[in-house]
């Protein structure tokens, strides 16, 4: 390496550590990760509700390279998951690297270094800069009359108070995501009355969640090998099943809506099973997984309420049949802002060109990874990632990999500093327009995968595809150590808009 780079990394949680074990293991020793919590981990540091679990098997929710033998069950719960970042974070001595309930704040590109500035007031100057902030971080509290007013307590699924003992209480539930049913799946045994609010039903793929056994997970822990089989093996499964199912057309869609259906259809009273069906194709909405959900909603304590919401009263919500539906607390599992992506982090690049300038339409970038007008700045888990039923952590390393590579050239010394070109990323974003309109996304339903144009801001390809888009570097689709000018609005270059789906 003949130019020493110092590096800076916004957020430690799965991406950011998986960027900084690749530092630490090429031997990068200048590199700080800032984080706004007091501990790492990210979604599974700020996450901890009841029911709380992966969506993705944990066979394959692990960094490629460092298998996990030890997981207690097919879907873990945040707690174990929790642990694994933590021991991957002690195995490469991260935490020396990461300030802690230090978020950045602001970042301006001076002309040949971003200077950082975080929250404690201190700023440093860095040669790159990586922000890993993941997409569902900013909580989404729901546009309800009179939240405020609720006299009880009301708690995001992300910011839990584990102060309030819910059990053998009233609560209400209001949101039916993947988050809301693993929160009703839990509480449903303990409540002594459970009322799920539920505005748009779900499909719930039949996934059972078995625990492993102490000798399957000795024979998996007795070689490395035999664990990134099984990474492998999962990994092809879900790209021939679950990420095509997402971007074609297929018999993918087929098996997945007959399970779909074949699970709805155990509910036995016809008017449930009427208010739990969806109006819109399994997967257009990312699809909940597990068993458990329609037991509990048939628990004589739970009671499903399909009137929509009117106003939170003091004492409970009111629905539009003027019922008023008495709680002692209330659960917000409404989402999170997934177009936030690292704002509010102010990020200003060249020419004084702000990111809220740059995404003053939507979020975008080029592929994934970098953004016109910023550079030597890079993204994990950025806009049009493939975030459907599959590992982020997958996608993540392979953004991370490409980031790598994009360092090395920089490190070497002969690349100063790096943006890409506004053409080639108006074209990839023209290609990924065209391409949305075969999605599962675009099928007719909202969802967080919508920008506000209602335009899927996920990849329209499968994630090998999008693998391949990030093996090397191709430097003609980058500025290269050149003043770069100020960026035309990607619209002014070309025509993005989505055509309508088939
Ligand atoms: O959020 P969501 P989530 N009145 O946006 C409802 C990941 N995740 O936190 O559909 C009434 O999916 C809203 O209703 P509607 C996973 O990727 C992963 O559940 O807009 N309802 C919807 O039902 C997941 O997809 C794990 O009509 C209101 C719900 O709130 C993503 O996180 C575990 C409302 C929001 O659902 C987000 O899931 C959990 C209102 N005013 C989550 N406003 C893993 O296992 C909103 N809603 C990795």
């Amino acid at each position: 390496m003949s130019r020493p780079l110092r590096v800076a990394i916004v957020g430690a949680g799965m991406s950011g550590l998986g960027l900084g074990m690749r530092l630490v293991k090429a031997g990068y020793a200048d590199f700080t990760i800032f984080e706004k919590a007091t501990d790492l981990g990210g979604t599974w540091h700020h996450n901890s509700y009841p029911g709380l679990a992966c969506d993705v098997p944990s066979r394959f929710y692990t960094y490629a390279s460092e298998p996990n033998p030890g997981w207690s069950q097919f879907f873990p719960g945040g707690r174990e998951i929790w642990a694994y970042f933590d021991a991957v974070a002690e195995r490469y001595g991260l935490r020396e690297h990461i300030r802690f309930g230090d978020a950045v704040t602001s970042a301006t590109w001076d002309g040949s270094r971003w200077a950082v500035t975080s929250q404690s007031g201190d700023q440093g100057l860095f040669d790159i800069l990586v922000t890993a902030t993941g997409i569902l971080h900013t909580p989404k509290l729901p546009d309800i009359e009179g939240l405020a007013d609720f006299t009880g307590p009301a708690l995001h699924s992300a910011l839990w108070d584990h102060t309030v003992d819910l059990a053998d209480t009233r609560v209400g539930v209001i949101g039916n995501g993947s988050t809301g049913v693993q929160i009703v799946n839990a509480l449903a045994p303990e409540a002594r009355r459970l009322a799920v609010f539920l505005r748009t039903p779900q499909w719930i793929l039949p996934v059972p969640n078995w625990r492993y056994s102490a000798f399957g997970r000795r024979v998996i822990g007795r070689s490395d090998r035999i664990s990134r089989l099984a990474y492998r093996l999962y990994r092809w499964v879900f790209e021939l099943t679950f990420a095509e199912a997402t971007v074609h057309p297929g018999w993918q869609r087929t098996v997945m809506s007959a399970l779909c259906r074949w699970h709805l259809a155990r509910v036995k009273d016809p008017e449930l099973r009427r208010k739990l069906t969806p109006d819109f194709k399994p997967m257009c909405k990312r699809i909940v997984m597990g068993l458990g959900f329609y037991r509990a909603i048939q628990r004589p304590n739970v009671d499903l309420v399909t009137d929509a919401i009117e106003r939170i009263v003091p004492e409970g919500v009111v629905t539009v049949d003027g019922i008023t539906h008495r709680l002692d607390a209330l659960v917000l599992a409404t989402g999170f802002d997934a177009q936030a992506f690292m704002r509010p982090l102010a990020l200003t690049g060249v020419d004084g060109l702000t990111l809220d300038e740059a995404w003053a339409d939507d979020p975008y970038a080029y592929r994934s990874v970098a953004l016109p007008g910023f550079p030597n700045f890079f993204m994990l888990v950025g806009p049009h990632s493939p975030f459907g039923n599959f590992s982020v952590i997958s996608i993540a390393e392979a953004q991370a990999d490409y980031v790598m590579r994009c360092m090395e050239l920089l490190a070497r010394g002969s690349v100063r500093s790096m943006v890409p070109r506004p053409e080639p990323t108006a074209t990839y974003n023209a290609d990924l327009a065209a391409a949305m309109p075969s999605t599962i996304w675009m099928s007719g339903c909202a969802s967080w995968y919508l920008d506000k144009h209602g335009r899927p801001n996920t990849f329209p390809g499968t994630p090998a595809q999008h693998r391949a888009l990030l093996g090397e570097p191709d430097l003609d689709h980058f500025e290269v150590d050149a003043p770069v000018a100020a960026v035309p609005h990607l619209n002014d270059v070309v025509d993005r808009s989505v055509p309508t789906a088939q």
